[in-house]
């Protein structure tokens, strides 16, 4: 039997810090306890893997997960919040100052990489044998700091004091092989813990090392500086996430990255098939799938023929099967910009055995496609070579069995433009599915308040693993139920007012609406409209002071890629907007904007409980999906969106009633276009041209940046590309009407909650439970494993037989020297 945390946490606390348990400092005390709960699930991580690798296993590749915080996750998981709490407390220490302690694990930067993140709670919560591959980056994304409302990048060095929750594998690590250096992959494996289950799945990090722990020729030379740089240079490769996440950069370091964390990977994988089921590979993809997140990790089809052809004696022929069986794809973008494409040159030089499997990859591709009788125009196109260029995605659609969008309207947008060609040629490979998110951060962890009420409201826990069973409830909150729920956001909204001022020092008014947009800074999720909106309530406020509007407090979370100027500027004019709304006596606090600096999933999980409004508001066609939008609905937020991504698909399942729709549509938006003119809008739609002169006649102090004039510039004149591409004034109208109307419908306070529960209460087509469980039947064809329990009575003695040998003390004891020693050992890592 695994021991309790009572007697574990403290030594495992004085084990970190040399000291008493009750003179630690908390984080101190979030190593040890973090310590503990690896400790606790030890055993069944062993038996979930055992029992993995004897059958059919998915592994999902991905440049980004995007975690977060581990340590309550892993107690709320594991049941242990309360035996936590008992313990902590035993030493005079409190649980929820040591959670706050912990930094955020933030390998990615957005949308995709929690969604990696979500996926791998919904796989391990369903007994799934599926493991997560990526890079242990050493710096995060970058942290984000205002200097003077600008934005500051700063490393985020998430892991430098020792993080508990990876462990070394050392006598798992590989050799990758690039043409200038050859790379030691050490994996970290990090446990992933499910709701309820005994299982544990794994998250495996690939870190880039020297080869030689240190070449002493060189260090007792002349070449001591070349040996330093050397190793640097290999270090680099897993040193840093790279922080766009909308625009292609041809870096070579980023591919080396890439082409890096996949050939470990697949190392690993194919060796421990060739463990359990000899050296023929050819039964390869009956026991193994890789699903691809985006074209990051693409390099892996054709580092599996490598594999498969140069290690294992297949022919290209047998290998191609082998490879068209095992990878699937998902495509998260429709932006042109966005799409991978490398120069074949970077490939000869880096990895020319690549170089020279994707050449013929394309050479067999032309082939195939001229005795299917394409015109050359058309192969040419979708050649996965054209001249010097690689094209990611196109290697993907040809080799992958499955090519799924996030959301239905971006599946039928890639299937209609962006991979049209594919689908005239292989409809059968074109699927959907639906993004979703993990209720148990989401919900059950982040707003307790709510939970606990799911719990009464439903008479049980169910619904954290069962999230449809809440829409049996949709109609049957009564007013005792709505009173509550107002109750619960009221309470969020207090402790997120106590928050923010702490964080922000700004004051917000927890009696206001609290209208939330946090996401990637980008022209085409319109932050800018929302910010246009602001300053022309402003306007319309100093006008008629006596106007009658509800208190208002936007809050905005947003990171911009740091060479993304356009962004750089929304997020200064965000600020400055701020500056000026906050201090103006006439406003007396009645509006408020809080830009929430370093936003991260850690802030998220303070914001999305308190939140009243949900801006989803991207140009229709552009959001793949959009994920915030799901946690704001399940938390009782009203969203105020496009129909695009997946708001179409939220929209469809609470009602035209229980959502704030506007703005033109993805199939009007064509028509819309051809005979659109910024300008005109500009001068006939009442308030934007006081708000947009704002820009430019010295309202607003861009610190003499330029910023605030391109920003006018690009939604009026610009030349090089049409103005105002994101159509931000063609919808300013609508979203004006919709928004006011939103708030003045707040005011009715009964009617307003009725609509938020239908929010909550139809939420469960969102959890990524149901995204997983659809991706493992249709796409995986994959199994649940649960790892078998001593169930029978004889097991449970022989057991506890085994337990009662150790004397607590003795126990205590051999844990504190486990820890004491895998402390050390991280901390050499
Ligand atoms: C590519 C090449 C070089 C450097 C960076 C990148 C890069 C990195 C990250 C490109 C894209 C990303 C991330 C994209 C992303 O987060 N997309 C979002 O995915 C979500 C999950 O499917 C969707 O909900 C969002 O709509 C989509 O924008």
């Amino acid at each position: 039997m695994p021991l309790d945390l009572t007697q574990t946490v403290a030594p495992a606390v004085r084990a970190t810090s040399g000291r008493p348990a009750k003179l630690s400092t908390p984080y101190e005390v979030w190593q040890g306890l973090s310590l503990a709960v690896v400790e606790r699930v030890a055993g069944r991580w062993e038996r979930t893997q055992q029992a993995y690798t004897a059958g059919r296993m998915e592994h999902y590749f991905s440049a980004e997960f995007l975690m977060g915080r581990a340590l309550l996750n892993n107690l709320s998981n594991l049941g242990l919040v309360d035996e936590a709490k008992g313990a902590l407390n035993a030493f005079g220490q409190d649980l929820s100052t040591v959670l706050e302690q912990e930094p955020d694990a933030a390998l990615g930067n957005g949308g995709l990489g929690r969604l990696a993140a979500c996926f791998l709670d919904s796989c391990a919560t369903l007994d799934l044998p599926v493991a997560g591959y990526g890079i242990l980056y050493r710096y995060g994304l970058f942290k984000q700091l205002f200097d003077n409302g600008f934005q500051t990048e700063h490393p985020d060095s998430w892991m430098e004091e020792g993080y508990p929750f990876i462990i070394r594998r050392e006598q798992e690590q590989r050799r990758v092989t690039f043409a200038d250096m050859d790379v030691r992959a050490v994996p970290y494996d990090m446990p992933i813990t499910g709701y309820g289950t005994q299982n544990v799945n794994t998250l495996r990090l690939w870190k880039a090392e020297p080869i030689e722990e240190f070449d002493y020729d060189a260090f007792n030379s002349q070449r001591f500086t070349d040996a330093i740089t050397e190793r640097e240079r290999v270090m680099d490769i897993s040193r840093v996430l790279y922080p766009n996440d909308t625009t292609f950069e041809g870096k070579v370091l980023r591919v080396r990255q890439q082409y890096f964390f996949v050939s470990a990977s697949l190392q690993a994988i194919v060796d421990t098939y060739v463990a359990k089921h000899g050296g023929d590979l050819t039964g390869f993809a009956e026991f193994n799938a890789v699903q691809l997140n985006d074209t990051h990790p693409v390099l892996a089809i054709p580092e599996l023929m490598r594999l498969l052809m140069d290690q294992h004696g297949l022919g290209w022929e047998e290998a191609w099967t082998v490879v068209s069986k095992t990878f699937a794809y998902t495509n998260h973008t429709v932006l042109s910009e966005a799409l991978e494409k490398w120069e074949m040159t970077i490939f000869d030089r880096l990895f020319p055995r690549i170089a020279e499997i994707v050449r013929e990859i394309d050479r067999r591709f032309r082939l195939d496609m001229a005795e299917r009788g394409l015109d050359q125009g058309t192969i040419e196109y979708m050649a996965p070579v054209s001249g010097n260029t690689v094209r990611m995605a196109w290697i993907a659609c040809y080799a992958a069995y499955s090519i799924n969008g996030v959301a239905a309207l971006h599946t039928e947008i890639i299937k209609r433009e962006t991979l049209g060609e594919w689908h005239a040629i292989w409809p059968e490979k074109f699927n959907n599915k639906t993004n979703g998110v993990t209720p148990r951060r989401w919900l059950k962890q982040c707003n307790p308040r709510l939970s606990d009420l799911l719990d009464e409201v439903t008479g049980s826990d169910a619904w954290v693993t069962d999230l449809s069973v809440l829409s049996d409830y949709a109609d049957k909150a009564d007013d005792r139920v709505l009173e509550k729920l107002a109750e619960i956001k009221t309470a969020n909204k207090q402790d997120f007012a106590a928050w923010i001022l702490e964080r922000e020092g700004v004051e917000i008014d927890p009696e206001a609406i609290f209208d939330v947009q946090i996401k990637r800074l980008h022209e085409y999720k319109r932050q800018l409209l929302n910010a246009l909106y602001v300053l022309d309530l402003y306007f319309r406020l100093k006008d008629d002071p006596a106007l009658e509007v509800p208190k208002r407090v936007f809050i905005f979370g947003a990171k911009a890629a740091p060479g993304y100027y356009r962004a750089k500027g929304i997020i200064k004019l965000i600020n400055t907007i701020g500056e000026l709304v906050n201090n103006d006596e006439d406003i007396d606090g009645r509006i408020k904007v809080v830009f929430v600096h370093n936003y991260n999933v850690s802030p998220a999980e303070h914001i999305i409980p308190a939140a009243d409004v949900s801006e989803q508001i991207s140009t229709a066609g552009k959001e793949a999906s959009g994920t915030s939008n799901m946690k704001f609905m399940m938390n009782g937020a009203l969203t105020l969106g496009t129909l695009d991504g997946a708001n179409v698909e939220i929209l469809d399942s609470v009602g035209e009633e229980n959502a704030y729709i506007f703005g033109a549509t993805e199939d009007e938006l064509p028509a819309l276009r051809a005979t659109y003119s910024p300008v005109h809008v500009y001068e006939t739609v009442p308030g934007l041209k006081r708000v947009l002169d704002a820009l430019t006649d010295g309202t607003l102090d861009d610190n003499g940046s330029g910023w605030f004039h391109d920003l006018r510039w690009s939604l009026l004149n610009a030349s090089h590309e049409p103005a105002d591409v994101y159509y931000v004034l063609g919808d300013f109208a609508a979203y004006r009407e919709t928004k006011d109307q939103m708030a003045l419908d707040y005011a009715d306070q009964k009617s307003w909650q009725k609509k938020a529960w239908v929010n909550i209460a139809e939420s469960g087509r969102f959890s990524s439970d149901r995204t997983i469980r659809d991706y493992a039947d249709e796409v995986w064809k994959l199994e649940a494993t649960p790892i078998s329990l001593p169930e029978t009575a004889g097991e449970k003695a022989a057991e506890a037989a085994e337990a009662a040998k150790e004397t607590a003390k003795e126990a205590v004891a051999a844990v504190g020297e486990a820890v004491a020693k895998a402390t050390g050992k991280r901390a050499k890592a």
